[in-house]
């Protein structure tokens, strides 16, 4: 799969392609994730890439042209599958989207700044738009850094089976079950019986319980879906 990301900042977006699952799979030739600075494609000598709202209102607002100048080279290159603009007024990210954007193999990632951008670049160009959630961030990086980490982690090879992402919360749309590990009793603390009893149709059994129980507390809007 490849990631083309366009961003006013890139350098906020290097280091979580630098380190952990998404730098190893990166190495192992199984993403490619490329930044482009939309300021390379400003006007003038001041390189200039946002401007004054119509109609008045605080804020600037990203400009089409230097949008439009950088997705269309890149289009010039290859077909993309999705053309997705982050954004916090869009539905909200979750774990059906990320399934279905790992199956891609190409994709553009644009984040806006400032108010966002100009209404056409979203009517021409943009394909699909995602918030990752009801709060507002000062730009769409560390959504798009969130996103990527959601899609990259999901393609064949990029994880081990011992951190299989079939076995995540939200895969089956419940909450994971407790885990446990050494020490056995902490400060009078236990751990449940059941983890310890060798028995596995039981302990399954147990996470299923706990998972469901758990869900149900602090999530039950998953259950209705
Ligand atoms: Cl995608 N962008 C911004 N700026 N804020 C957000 C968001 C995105 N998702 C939630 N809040």
């Amino acid at each position: 799969m490849r990631i083309d990301i366009i961003t006013v900042e890139p350098d906020l977006l290097r280091s979580p392609f630098e380190n952990s699952m998404m730098k190893r799979a990166i190495e192992k030739n199984i993403a490619e994730v490329h930044l482009h600075n939309l300021r390379e494609y400003g006007f003038g000598n001041y390189r200039q890439i946002d401007d004054y709202q119509f109609g008045g209102g605080a804020g600037m607002v990203l400009m089409i042209e230097p949008i439009a100048k950088c997705i269309e080279k890149l289009q010039s290159e290859r077909d993309y599958d999705e053309i997705i603009y982050m954004t916090p007024d869009a539905k909200t990210l979750n774990q059906t989207t990320a399934n279905t954007l790992s199956l891609k193999e190409n994709i553009i990632i644009l984040t806006g700044h400032y108010k966002g951008v100009d209404q056409r670049v979203r009517d021409k160009f943009i394909t699909k738009e995602i918030s990752i959630g009801d709060y507002v961030l000062t730009g769409g990086e560390l959504a798009a850094a969130v996103l990527c980490d959601a899609v990259i982690r999901l393609i064949p090879g990029v994880l081990g089976d011992e951190t299989s992402a079939l076995t995540d919360s939200f895969q089956d749309n419940l909450l994971s079950p407790p885990v446990y590990t050494r020490p056995s009793e902490y400060d009078g603390m236990k751990v449940p019986e059941v983890l310890l009893s060798g028995n596995f149709p039981k302990i399954e059994e147990w996470r299923s319980e706990q998972a469901y129980e758990r869900t149900k507390e602090i999530r039950p809007d998953l259950l209705d879906e």
